[in-house]
């Protein structure tokens, strides 16, 4: 436990006030999206300069305090929860863009920059940070390397792991690395971003990334087609992937779609009810590649496997069908889901998705199962809601004796437990279903060169 005199001892290595201790800011900085852990950490401590963390993991080693690192605190895995007593490093005053070098389209971001910031300082300059999600508006650029984020546009940009040129790391020795210099072509040995990317706060922290920009994409165009059943989804996907170069394919059920229509403030993209839905978005830079669109969805309808669909013809018509898929999330919250986001290769989707939905339905005859997700990637989000009346632990419990079945289908299909919201508390004790025993060996020994005295986010990813 951390003594008052450390405590006193680290408040001299920031600046005054910017150690918290008030029970307000423990429980707020102390956890993230997750619901499972109760936060408890000692203290928030708000370094404002590289040189301000560095003394801060100095002091963390010659005392054994476990440090947590906190971005926007939206992450689905509990890798930024403190439940033990750490004490939780806090970049909310490292959040400025330092620099925008238009002729190499990058960005140098401090890890607390927003990543809905970056987004927009992007496109006033003529460019685009394409990695997006739902919880763009208050995760932080740092929280996005830490768990290699991913989201709705991976289909055709990649994930967050594409867009890092260069990145400033301070280890769990204190030691600062600056990794790459930003360049495109460096064979100089090892590339150590790929360590600290998805690392989940394990090996050091991220205190600068400067994030490549791409060009603005022109004139998004989305469609929302609903499919007859679970097995049309990919004839889809292939159809328009092979004529459009897609810059998004996602899916949800007539569920998700059903959670929110009930918030009322978001209109149905038409009447006919479809046990599943597509989204799909591509760049219709001529009325040509938007005739072919048409021409695809036609021959969908033939095939048999779209119902009914509906193509933005403005920004508004774009962002209103866009709502259908990025408000699921926040609108099923309150219905304490336990949340599933699983991968796998996109040519074994079909047959992976037959097999899961059978166990839920199997297994979980009297919930809510919510399918939505990233399926142009591979990423499927399988969500399960509480029933009202049903006490949240047991809630858990349940869910987590399906989560064997789940997840030995997961590893049949080589896949992966957690696609894109990382490993945490929450994924930890299902890691061997994606990473063998030796893989994992090996992530420890990594852990131990940058991080020799366990102060690193202790716990995520793997126990102690
Ligand atoms: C999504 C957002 C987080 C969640 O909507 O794609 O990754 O609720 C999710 O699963
Ligand atoms: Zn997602």
């Amino acid at each position: 436990m951390t003594s008052p005199a450390q405590i006193e001892e680290l408040k001299t290595l920031v600046e005054p006030g910017k150690v918290l201790l008030d029970a307000d800011s423990l429980n707020t900085y102390g956890k993230d999206w997750t619901k499972q852990f109760a936060p408890a950490p000692t203290a928030i401590v708000f370094p404002k300069t590289i040189e301000q963390v560095q003394a801060i993991v100095r002091w963390a080693n010659q005392h054994k305090v476990a440090l947590v690192p906190s971005g926007g605190r939206t992450g689905l895995s509990a890798a930024a929860v403190a439940a033990n007593g750490e004490v939780v490093v806090s970049f909310d005053y490292m959040n400025q863009i330092l620099d925008v070098n238009l002729t190499d389209r990058t960005a140098v971001c401090q890890p607390g920059v927003v990543t809905e910031h970056l987004q927009n300082v992007a496109e006033e300059k003529g460019l685009y940070y394409p990695v997006d999600f739902a919880s763009a508006g208050s995760s932080q650029i740092g929280g996005n390397i830490g768990t290699n984020a991913g989201g709705i546009k991976v289909i055709r940009y990649g994930m967050t792991r594409n867009w890092v040129a260069g990145m400033k790391v301070v280890t769990g020795k204190g030691d600062l690395l600056e990794l790459n210099h930003d360049l495109i072509k460096n064979a100089t040995g090892y590339d150590m971003r790929q360590l600290f990317i998805g690392a989940e706060g394990t090996l050091g922290f991220v205190v600068e990334a400067t994030m490549r920009l791409d060009r603005a994409p022109k004139n998004l165009t989305a469609m929302v087609l609903g499919t007859a059943d679970l097995d049309s989804i990919m004839p889809v996907l292939h159809a328009f992937h092979g004529k459009l170069d897609l810059t998004a394919f996602e899916f949800f059920s007539d569920k998700a779609l059903a959670n929110v229509m009930a918030r009322g403030d978001v209109p149905s993209p038409f009447d006919t009810e479809c046990p599943f839905y597509a989204l799909l978005e591509f760049e219709a830079t001529t009325e040509e590649v938007a005739n072919l669109a048409l021409e695809i969805f036609e021959n969908c309808v033939e095939q048999g496997w779209v119902l009914d669909g509906v193509m933005s013809q403005n920004q508004t018509q774009l962002q209103n069908l866009w709502k259908l898929r990025e408000y699921i999330s926040e609108t099923i919250s309150h219905r304490t889901p336990y949340k599933n986001d699983i991968s796998v290769t996109v040519s074994k989707v079909t047959a992976f998705l037959q097999e899961i939905d059978a166990i839920v339905a199997e297994d979980y005859p009297d919930f809510e199962v919510v399918w939505y997700g990233h399926i142009g990637d591979g990423n499927l989000h399988l969500n399960i809601l509480k029933p009202e009346d049903l006490d949240k632990d047991e809630f858990f419990a349940r869910c987590a004796t399906v989560n064997k079945r789940v997840f030995e289908t997961v590893e049949q299909y080589n896949g992966s437990i957690s696609a894109e919201h990382g490993v945490g508390l929450v994924k930890r004790d299902y890691l061997t279903y994606s990473r063998s025993p030796v893989e994992i060996e090996y992530m420890k020994a990594l852990k131990a060169v940058f991080d020799p005295n366990g102060i690193m986010n202790p716990g995520k990813i793997f126990a102690v």
